[in-house]
């Protein structure tokens, strides 16, 4: 049963027992439709007190319902709803956790409301790329009052009850058992008549106009590309300017428009996608894992020191190893910048910078570490390199540390190889700048113990990361499937197109930074090393060589002040420079490829596609357990629009036999076959493609 009620000295207590949320399912409504009923058939039943079992009184409606026939089947949450606001007995709804989304609108529509303090109390709908459907933008208005409403359903930011409490949201606030102290409350209200209702609070708001115009003018300012938001104020501005029904009315309206959108659908399939990724199919949810007290750091360069900072933000304690006092000194102090700076920016206390300042020590003698829970190491990247350190680790680390290499691209099995060890060596992939980035890829070898990447996911959340599991290949998941995004982005420089097109049609479908911007801030040099090991190992793999005539010219990047564009000292704007524009046309000529007019609707899908099959290969290898783990190292890592879902969310959006058919247009184009089998659809992509299937 997904709800239970109990009779006791004429008060009915309904109680949701959905866990892990108490999500509004449908077997939920009926429950509580069932259980009102029960409570209101029954003489005996003078008040009824309606609650969740659990750390939740309600989560919201189930978003995996969305989008199926169960969603809108009766009862629905607003006949739910409607029914309890129509009771002829009071119903109190005991607030005892998460409140949120259709949950809060399901208290708004109680006769009163009890709270204990610390429950997290929301409208996230906005979150979802949605809105509160289910009258929440009406009632809760008349409770708390425009302005918080405004604020609470346009950001979806949860407010603790007791910040709350003095609004007409909560009639009283209790310690202790919220049930009964809604019993207790009940009890004193039970002959009330007749019974309030928010819908009948009529709401005073004279100089709504302008007050309206200026929230739309903010929120069309940051809402770029998502529509939810802006509806969010029509909503709350038709609470005050219509009549309670035809408000409900219009928000109904509203959210039917927004649940079908394919920014809605981008968001649920983020907000899955970031949970599911937590999950590793052949490793058990109990498993045990290693207590990480206690962390080590090899290398204190960029990557080394952002790295440390991760730990020291999540409250462990972490040293930092390097053999040269100077390098050490050097790293220390990058890492008190960075929070100096954070703390002038006034987002860190005094006492937060104190705290993660004090945790991060410095050492250049392994033996300072040995008792490390963990240790990564983030030396330069190169087998050579990493075979002594992890020799040494082995060595010196005492039994059951995790070691973990923080290679990008190298052989996690060959490494753990290097050590008596194997179980105990995992990679972990981290983004520079490490100690913002969201994304760790979390690389299994062949021989990681099931506890040991169970400790490293567990990890991961600690340090407020989305761990995404990888398998061993060369450059895992994401860097992977970046290479056939810039070799198809050199490409399109040969065949006509020119860097600054090229980032412009990218960042205007939604990617923070196109590729050529992208690798003047990361490095261009970086990638022309990569390329000349390809160009032995895979000399049949066909590469545009502009980014190579770049870097000839020294122009790696920002850090050489022009790369792909010039730079002005200290000013991150891309500037076109001419001689690189010549040497791209030069290049055509060199080929005899005859340049044409690109639009960016075909770079975007050349770029967006390469992606794509590229990750359906990495699926059907079994790299990644899911499309929506690729998803995920593309929102969190790569700057892949977060409205657009992840590349393989937005092939499903696109269509899949569509996809294939621009790929196979992409082939047979007059330079297609210089491109080698980019555009042969992955198996797994040419399949669901023709079962008219898709990724997720
Ligand atoms: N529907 C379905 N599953 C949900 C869910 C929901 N609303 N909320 C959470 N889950 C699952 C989640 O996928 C995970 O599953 C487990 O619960 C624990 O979640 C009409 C239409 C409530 C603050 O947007 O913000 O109401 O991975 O890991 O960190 O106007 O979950 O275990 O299989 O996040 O303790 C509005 C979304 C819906 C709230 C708890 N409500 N949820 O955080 O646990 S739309 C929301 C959250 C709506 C109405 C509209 C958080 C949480 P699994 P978790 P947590």
């Amino acid at each position: 049963m997904t709800a239970t009620i109990q009779v006791k000295d004429g008060i009915a207590v309904i109680t949701v027992d959905k866990p892990p949320v108490n999500s509004m399912s449908l077997a939920a409504r009926q429950g509580i439709v069932a259980g009102m009923e029960q409570a209101l058939a029954d003489a005996s039943v003078k008040a009824i007190v309606l609650t969740g079992k659990g750390k939740s009184f309600c989560a919201g409606a189930e978003i995996k319902e969305f989008n199926t026939p169960a969603a809108f089947a009766e009862p629905s949450l607003a006949t739910v709803i409607e029914m309890i606001e129509n009771a002829s007995k009071p119903v109190v709804a005991a607030i005892n956790g998460t409140t949120m989304g259709g949950g809060l609108e399901l208290a708004l529509g109680c006769h009163y409301r009890v709270a204990v303090a610390g429950a997290q109390i929301a409208l996230p709908e906005v979150k979802l790329g949605i809105l509160p459907g289910a009258g929440g933008t009406q009632r809760l208005p008349r409770v708390v009052g425009v302005e918080l409403a405004l604020n609470m359903i346009v950001s979806g930011t949860p407010i603790p009850s007791e910040k709350l409490a003095k609004t007409a949201l909560f009639n009283k606030m209790v310690e202790g058992d919220v049930v009964e102290g809604a019993i207790a409350f009940a009890k004193t209200i039970a002959d009330t008549k007749p019974l309030p209702k928010i819908r009948d609070i009529r709401i005073d708001f004279p100089l709504y106009e302008g007050f309206f115009s200026f929230a739309r003018n903010t929120v069309r300012a940051v809402a770029k590309n998502y529509p939810a938001p802006l509806k969010c104020v029509d909503c709350v501005e038709a609470a005050v300017t219509k009549r309670f029904d035809d408000g409900i009315a219009f928000e109904r309206a509203a959210f039917l428009e927004l649940v079908t959108s394919p920014e809605s659908k981008a968001l649920r399939h983020a907000f899955f996608g970031e949970r599911a990724a937590s999950k590793i199919p052949d490793v058990p949810e109990d498993t045990p894992i290693r207590a990480i007290k206690s962390a080590a750091v090899i290398g204190a360069g960029t990557m080394g020191g952002g790295i440390a900072m991760n730990f020291a933000n999540a409250g462990i304690p972490v040293k930092i190893l390097e053999l040269k006092q100077e390098a050490l000194d050097k790293g220390l102090a990058t890492v008190r910048k960075n929070y100096e700076n954070t703390l002038k920016k006034g987002k860190l206390t005094q006492e937060k910078f104190d705290e993660r300042v004090g945790l991060i020590t410095g050492t250049t003698s392994y033996d300072d570490i040995k008792d490390a829970d963990i240790v990564v190491e983030a030396v330069f990247e190169e087998m050579g390199v990493k075979e002594t350190v992890f020799k040494k680790l082995d060595e010196v680390m005492k039994p059951g540390a995790i070691l973990a290499s923080n290679t990008s691209t190298l052989d996690v099995d060959q490494i753990a190889d290097f050590t008596k060890r194997p179980q105990d060596v995992i990679g972990t992939h981290f983004f520079s700048p490490a100690n913002v980035m969201k994304l760790l890829e979390i690389v299994r070898g062949k021989k990681t113990g099931k506890d040991v990447l169970a400790t490293t996911m567990g990890l991961s959340k600690k340090l407020k990361k989305t761990g995404v599991v990888s398998g061993v290949c060369d450059g895992f998941i994401g860097n992977r499937m970046i290479e056939q995004y810039s070799r198809q982005a050199g490409f399109l420089l040969e065949e006509g197109a020119l860097p600054e097109q090229v980032d412009k049609a990218v960042e205007k479908f939604g990617f923070a930074m196109g590729p050529f911007r992208m690798g003047d801030l990361a490095g261009n040099d970086i990638g022309w090393a990569i390329r000349k090991r390809r160009y032995v190992e895979k000399p049949n793999m066909t590469y545009s060589q502009t980014a190579d005539r770049l870097c000839e010219m020294g122009r790696y990047g920002q850090k050489t002040g022009a790369g792909w564009y010039d730079y002005k000292p200290g000013n991150r704007a891309a500037i076109p420079n001419q001689q690189v524009n010549d040497m791209i046309v030069a290049e055509s000529k060199r080929l005899g490829i005859e340049r044409r007019k690109i639009t960016d609707e075909e770079i975007v899908q050349r770029l967006v596609f390469a992606l794509v099959n590229e990750g359906a290969q990495i699926l059907d290898e079994g790299i990644a357990a899911r499309a929506s783990d690729i998803d995920m190292v593309y929102l969190t890592g790569y700057g892949f629009p977060l409205y657009r879902g992840g590349p393989m969310c937005y092939a499903d959006t696109f269509g899949l036999q569509k996809v294939v058919m621009r790929m196979e247009q992409f082939g047979k184009a007059r330079d297609g076959a210089r491109q080698g089998k980019s555009w042969v659809p992955a198996p797994l992509l040419a399949k669901l493609a023709a079962e008219g299937k898709t990724f997720s």
